[in-house]
C-alpha cells in the first residue's frame, strides 16, 4: 500500500500529459482502475540521454561505443568511427526503417492494384477511373484509344519500377518541377527503385563501409526521396483509383463517436483495405441482426491513427483520435473489438484489451502481438476475417462484463482536402488550378503554405504542440494543410471547420470565407504527405513562385513526432526543399559538422534544410520568418505590405 502510494506521487498531472479532453478523462479513470498507459510509461522510462543524441553505435561487437554529446569531437568508436559517421549513420538507418514502412504499404496496394487489375481479386474494383487515367498520364503512359483495364495494367507495369527498378529514375520523379530535379540530378539523389536505395543505405551504415557524413547524407537524401515521390505516392494514388480520391466530407472526431448502445469496432492502422472491407461487414443484413439479437442498437464502426484518416476523408466514418489515445480510448469499457494492421500499433494494447476485456486482433502477417488474436486478413476472401471480428465483437458487446464511460465529446469538422479538390475548389469545375492560390500568395492575403504532420508522442503534452503551432500560423495568414494524428489534434480542437475561419488573419480568413473552407485543410494519413508534395509542385508549375519547391513560401513541422518514419518523412520533404521542423526532440548532437549540414548545409546545394525547436510559438516564428525570407527573394513582400481589402478585391475573391 505504501508502496503504490508513493508511486501515485510521481505520475505527472493529468493537464500536463495532454490537452486531450477525453484522454484526459480516460487516463483518470485507468489510474482509478490501476492501468497504466504509455504517459505514464513514459514519465517512468526516463529517455536515455546518449541515445536521445544519437551518441552511440552498435553496428557491430567491438562495440557499443558511447560517445560524449557535451564533447562530442573528445572520443571515437573502437573502429574509429566519429560522431558525425555515428549520428549520420544512425540517421541514415531511421530512414530506411521508415521509408521501408511506408513503401512496403506501397508495395502492398500495389500488389492489390495487380490482382485486382488482373482479376484475380473480385472484392475490390478500380472505383475512381479519371483518377487512373490522370496518374497514367502523369507519368507519360498513353491514354488515348485504350481500355481501362489495359490503362491499369500499363500503370501497374510501370509503378512497380518504384520498388524494383534497379538503375534510372523512378516513374514519379516525372512530377517533381524540372529545376528541383536538376538539382537532385546534379547531386546524385534521384531515387531508383526504393528496394536498391533502402538496401544501400543499410549497407553502407554497416561497420567499416560509408564513413563520410556527407556521403551518407547523400544516400539519406536518396532513400528518403524513394518514399515520398516513390512508396507513400504509389500507396495515395493507388488507394485512391481503388478507393476513391477523397472529397470534403463532414465527419465527427473524438471519443465521443463511441456509442453505448452498439456494438463498437475500432479499426488502428495504415492500410485502407481491412477497413474497406470492415465497412462491408458492418453493413452486412446479417450481421446487423446478428447485433440486433445480442441487444445491440447497432454496429459502430470508427476508425484510430492513418487508415482511420483515409477513411474519415473517404467516407466521413467517424475517427476516434490518434495514436496516444490508443489504448485510453479502450478504458471506456466500450470497444468491443479493435482491430489492427500495421505500423504505430503499441504492444500495451494487448494488456489493456485485456484488462477491460476488449477483443484486439492483429490482421496482418507483418504484425502479430502476443497476447492478441490473430485472424489474418486476405485480399481474395476479405470478409472471412473482418466479419469474424465483427462476430466477435457482438459476443463481447453480449457479455460486456465492465461500465461503460464514454467521455460525451464530438467535434465535427470538414476533411478530405485532396490535392484534387484544391485544385477544383479554388479555381472552380471549368478552371480548375492552383492559379488562385498562387495568386492569393502573390498579392499577400495568403502569407504561404504550411505543412503540419505527423505523431503525437507521450513525451510531450499531447496535442497541445500542434494545436498552439496552427493556432498562430493561421493567425498569421499561413494556409496549414494537415495529414496524420495531427490533423486529429486540429479536429479535436475544432479548427478543422469553415467557422474556424475567424481564428485566420483577415487575408486567410477573406479567402476561407470566400471558398467556404476550413483555415486547415485536412489531407488525410501520413502516406498522403505525397498530395503536399504534388500540390507543391503544382504551385511551382503554375508559376509566380518561383522554379522549385525551394523558392516556395511554404515550411513544414512535425511537432510531435516519434516514429522512424516521420524521419524519413522530413527528410524527404528538406530533400524536396522544403524548410521542416521537428519538436519533441532531435536525434543529433548540436554543433557537430552532421549538425551543420542537415541544418544549413543542404539549402546551399539547393535543397531544404532541417530545424528543431519544442516551443510551438518559437516554431511558428521560425516557419514565419522562412516563409517571409521566400517572399522577399521572390519580391513579393511589398505586395502583402501594402495589402488593402476593397470591394472590388472582395468581390474578385467570390
Ligand atoms: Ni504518421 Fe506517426 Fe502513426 Fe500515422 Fe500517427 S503516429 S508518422 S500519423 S498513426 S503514421
Ligand atoms: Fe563501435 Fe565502430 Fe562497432 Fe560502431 S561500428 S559499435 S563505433 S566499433
Amino acid at each position: 500500500m505504501e508502496k503504490k502510494k508513493s508511486k501515485e506521487k510521481t505520475l505527472p498531472e493529468i493537464k500536463e500529459i495532454t490537452s486531450c479532453e477525453t484522454t484526459g478523462q480516460m487516463l483518470k479513470k485507468a489510474r482509478q482502475d490501476g492501468i497504466e498507459l504509455c504517459f505514464d510509461r513514459a514519465a517512468a522510462m526516463k529517455a536515455c540521454p546518449i541515445g536521445a543524441d544519437s551518441a552511440c553505435c552498435k553496428h557491430c561487437s567491438m562495440g557499443p561505443c558511447r560517445l560524449n554529446a557535451k564533447d562530442p569531437y573528445s572520443k571515437v568508436g573502437v573502429c574509429g568511427a566519429t560522431i558525425d559517421t555515428i549520428m549520420a549513420r544512425n540517421f541514415g538507418r531511421m530512414i530506411a526503417a521508415g521509408g521501408a514502412a511506408h513503401t512496403d504499404h506501397g508495395m502492398a496496394m500495389l500488389d492489390l492494384f495487380r490482382e485486382v487489375v488482373n482479376g484475380n481479386i473480385k472484392d475490390y474494383t478500380i472505383k475512381d477511373p479519371i483518377k487512373l487515367i490522370e496518374v497514367a498520364q502523369s507519368i507519360g503512359i498513353e491514354t488515348e484509344e485504350k481500355s481501362n483495364e489495359e490503362v491499369a495494367k500499363a500503370l501497374y507495369q510501370e509503378l512497380e519500377r518504384t520498388y524494383t527498378q534497379v538503375e534510372g529514375e523512378i516513374p514519379f520523379a516525372q512530377r517533381v518541377p524540372p529545376k528541383t530535379l536538376e538539382t537532385w540530378r546534379k547531386l546524385g539523389i534521384v531515387p531508383r527503385g526504393a528496394m536498391r536505395e533502402i538496401m544501400e543505405m543499410m549497407h553502407r551504415t554497416h561497420m567499416g563501409v560509408d564513413q563520410h557524413y556527407e556521403n551518407i547524407t547523400k544516400q539519406c537524401s536518396r532513400t528518403a526521396l524513394s518514399d515520398g515521390w516513390g512508396g507513400s505516392m504509389v500507396a495515395t494514388e493507388i488507394s485512391d483509383i481503388l478507393f476513391g480520391t477523397p472529397v470534403p466530407v463532414a465527419a465527427e472526431v473524438n471519443m465521443g463517436v463511441l456509442k453505448e448502445n452498439q456494438v463498437n469496432i475500432i479499426i488502428h492502422g495504415h492500410e485502407p483495405n481491412l477497413f474497406e472491407s470492415m465497412v462491408a461487414s458492418v453493413n452486412s443484413p446479417a450481421l446487423i441482426q446478428a447485433a440486433k439479437e445480442a441487444g445491440a442498437e447497432g454496429i459502430n464502426l470508427v476508425g484510430m491513427c492513418c487508415s482511420g484518416l483515409e477513411m474519415l476523408s473517404r467516407h466521413g466514418i467517424p475517427h476516434a483520435g490518434n495514436f496516444t489515445s490508443t489504448e485510453a480510448i479502450m478504458v471506456t469499457g466500450a470497444v468491443d473489438a479493435m482491430a489492427v494492421d500495421v505500423q504505430c500499433i503499441q504492444q500495451a494494447l494487448a494488456r489493456v484489451a485485456e484488462c477491460y476485456g476488449t477483443y484486439l486482433f492483429t490482421t496482418n502477417p507483418r504484425c502479430h502481438i502476443e497476447g492478441a488474436d490473430h485472424v489474418e486478413f486476405h485480399e481474395h476472401n476479405p470478409n472471412e476475417c473482418t466479419d469474424e471480428i465483427v462476430i466477435k465483437a457482438i459476443s463481447r458487446f453480449k457479455s460486456r462484463k465492465h461500465p461503460v464511460q464514454i467521455p460525451d465529446i464530438r467535434n465535427t469538422g470538414v476533411h478530405g482536402f485532396s490535392y484534387e479538390y484544391i485544385n477544383y475548389m479554388l479555381g472552380g469545375s471549368f478552371r480548375g488550378s492552383y492559379t488562385p492560390l498562387n495568386d492569393n500568395i502573390i498579392n499577400g492575403r495568403i502569407r504561404g503554405v504550411a505543412g503540419v504532420v505527423g505523431c503525437t508522442n507521450p513525451r510531450v503534452k499531447q496535442d497541445w504542440v500542434h494545436v498552439e503551432l496552427v493556432r498562430e500560423l493561421i493567425k498569421n495568414d499561413v494556409l496549414v494543410l494537415q495529414t496524420g494524428c495531427s490533423q486529429i489534434a486540429l479536429a479535436k480542437a475544432g479548427l478543422c471547420s469553415p467557422e474556424a475561419a475567424y481564428l485566420a488573419g483577415p487575408g486567410l480568413s477573406e479567402v476561407c470565407e470566400a471558398v467556404g473552407m476550413p483555415p486547415v485543410l485536412g489531407m488525410g494519413a501520413c502516406v498522403d504527405n505525397s498530395r503536399i508534395l504534388i500540390a507543391a509542385s503544382e504551385m511551382v508549375k503554375v508559376g509566380g513562385l518561383g522554379e522549385t519547391i525551394a523558392e516556395l513560401p511554404v515550411a513544414g513541422a512535425a511537432p510531435e513526432y516519434m516514429s522512424e518514419k516521420a524521419i524519413c518523412i522530413g527528410q524527404y520533404f528538406v530533400a524536396s526543399g522544403v524548410y521542416t521542423i521537428f519538436g519533441v526532440t532531435f536525434p543529433i548532437v548540436e554543433n557537430t559538422h552532421f549538425h551543420k549540414l542537415l541544418f544549413e548545409g543542404l539549402e546551399k546545394q539547393g535543397l531544404g534544410k532541417w530545424g528543431f525547436t519544442k516551443d510551438p510559438h518559437e516554431m511558428a516564428q521560425k516557419m514565419i520568418a522562412h516563409i517571409d525570407g521566400k517572399r522577399k527573394a521572390l519580391g513579393i513582400d511589398k505586395a502583402r505590405e501594402r495589402k488593402l481589402v476593397d470591394m472590388a478585391e472582395r468581390r474578385d475573391l467570390a
